[in-house]
């Protein structure tokens, strides 16, 4: 099989220009033949240039293409690499690539050329996972930490940690091979061991954020009927989703939709009004309102402003009150009559708004940037794949094993084990230890041309 390789980069629509990426060693031998200058002689392409070409081959062309080549090492796969950008149309885009086909390359498989730049030391696993959430960014959160991934502050922490356990198990070792002729490790290993520990629980503390940066906040809306739940549902997607009307128990089945508030995204869910009820149907809505409320990380608590609390709102403030939720005074267009001091007495955080003239609702914004700030994810990049965090898990599980045996006196050849196993789990988050299939795995998470 050829061992160049290409595909097209950009999504498979009809744009202004689509790219084609093409990479491999001696890469110019396969392109460079097919390309001109549009005086009609052949092209010469240097390294970093973009340089405007006819693509020809038989004496037919295929396009006009801007093409850049990169030199190995130099370039995103650290293989000899040209992208060629096309005019975006697809039967274009397909021709070019039929026509490299035929001349030798060979289709990139999905992540084919990121798992290239990983096999030539371009980019580590925690930057390939960076890509691809950088890819899949919805929200200036997820961009922001996905960038600072890329730019390698969370890599060099996790490789780092990985050196102290090989270093630390080289010391043991040796003691364990020359007891007579190197110091015993404890009280150094020991305190290393606690100092590992120390940074494998703060990677690990980021984590949760990470997650929550990534898949999104969920955010249940509850209340009283007729309190405007669904009229805030609407102002916050932008659109009418919910219906809305002044009959109390209109919303019955959930909707969710996702949306961006903050710098988070959010999945928000409008329930159906609680209140009792006699209506069957109408008890099922309620019913799912309550689980979707207790399943949700944020519960937005919506009352009524224009009217006194009834024993609803009571009970319903009792029930979602908390210093995690937030409850949202609605209609305050009107002139206002519930009693704030009793809704005070249950959340900490409290806004003031009216849905129907959307006003006051930035204070829904600023409340969770407050509380789910991208700022605090800082410059360092934090990590926000489950597995990655679950390895780290596993790493921290097998030092504290390693502090248990060397405090309860056992040798250090017990240590040593789980040092290596702890070793061994920070590395496949970095990719310093993983085995070919995990790597087959992550990459096909990619998109072709990736
Ligand atoms: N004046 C005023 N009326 C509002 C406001 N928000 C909602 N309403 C009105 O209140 C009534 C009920 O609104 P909905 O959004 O359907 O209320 P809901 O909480 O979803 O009601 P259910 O689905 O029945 O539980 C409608 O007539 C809305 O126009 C507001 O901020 N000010
Ligand atoms: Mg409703």
């Amino acid at each position: 099989m050829s061992d160049i390789i290409c595909a097209i980069a950009t999504a498979p629509a009809t744009a202004a220009l689509g790219i084609i990426r093409v990479s491999g060693a001696d890469v110019l031998s396969v392109v460079a033949p097919l390309l001109y200058k549009i005086n009609g002689t052949p092209a010469v392409l240097e390294h970093g240039k973009a340089t405007l070409c006819r693509i020809q081959a038989e004496g037919e062309v295929y396009d006009e293409a801007v093409v850049t080549y990169y030199q190995a090492p130099r370039s995103y796969t650290g293989e000899d690499t040209v992208e060629l950008c096309c005019h975006g149309g697809l039967y274009v885009l397909q021709s070019v690539c039929e026509l490299l086909l035929q001349k030798g390359c060979r289709m990139a498989q999905a992540g084919e050329f990121s798992k290239r730049a990983f096999l030539n030391g371009k980019l580590d696993l925690i930057k390939a996972q960076a890509v691809i959430d950088l890819i899949e960014a919805t929200s200036r959160a997820e961009r922001k930490n996905a960038l600072s991934q890329l730019e390698g502050h969370l890599s060099r922490r996790l490789s780092a940690v990985y050196e102290r356990l090989v270093d630390l198990n080289t010391a043991l070792l040796a003691y364990v091979d020359f007891p007579d002729e190197v110091d015993a490790p404890e009280e150094d290993t020991l305190a290393e061991l606690r100092a590992i520990e120390k940074e494998l629980s703060a990677l690990l503390a980021g984590s949760d954020r990470g997650q929550l940066i990534k898949e999104g906040l969920n955010i249940a809306i509850v209340g009283a009927p007729n309190v405007g739940k669904s009229t805030l549902m609407n102002r916050l997607l932008g659109y009418d989703r919910s219906i809305v009307s002044d009959i109390a128990g209109t919303t019955r089945d959930t909707v969710t939709e996702g949306c961006r508030l903050g710098d988070l995204k959010c999945h928000i869910a409008d329930t159906a009004g609680i209140r009792t009820t006699a209506d069957p149907i109408e008890q099922q809505g309620i019913d799912i309102a309550r689980a979707r409320a207790q399943a949700a990380q944020v519960v937005f608590a919506v009352f009524d402003g224009s009217r006194p609390l009834t024993e609803e709102d009571i009970a319903l403030a009792e029930e979602f009150g908390n210093e995690r939720n937030l409850a949202i005074i609605n209609k305050s267009d009107l002139p206002q009559k519930a009693d704030l001091e009793y809704i005070q007495d249950h959340f900490i955080h409290i806004v003031k708004l009216s849905a129907k003239q959307g006003e006051g609702l930035s204070a829904i914004d600023g409340w969770i940037e407050t509380q789910y700030s991208a700022e605090d994810c800082g410059d360092q990049g934090i990590l926000t794949s489950l597995s990655q965090a679950q390895r780290l898990l596993a790493g921290r599980e097998s030092v504290r094993r390693a502090i248990d045996c060397l405090e309860m006196g056992f040798t250090p050849d017990l240590a040593s084990l789980d040092i290596t196993e702890a070793a061994s789990a920070v590395g496949e988050v970095t990719g310093q230890t993983v085995t070919e299939k995990m790597i087959d795995n992550i990459f096909a998470k990619f998109c072709v041309g990736k």
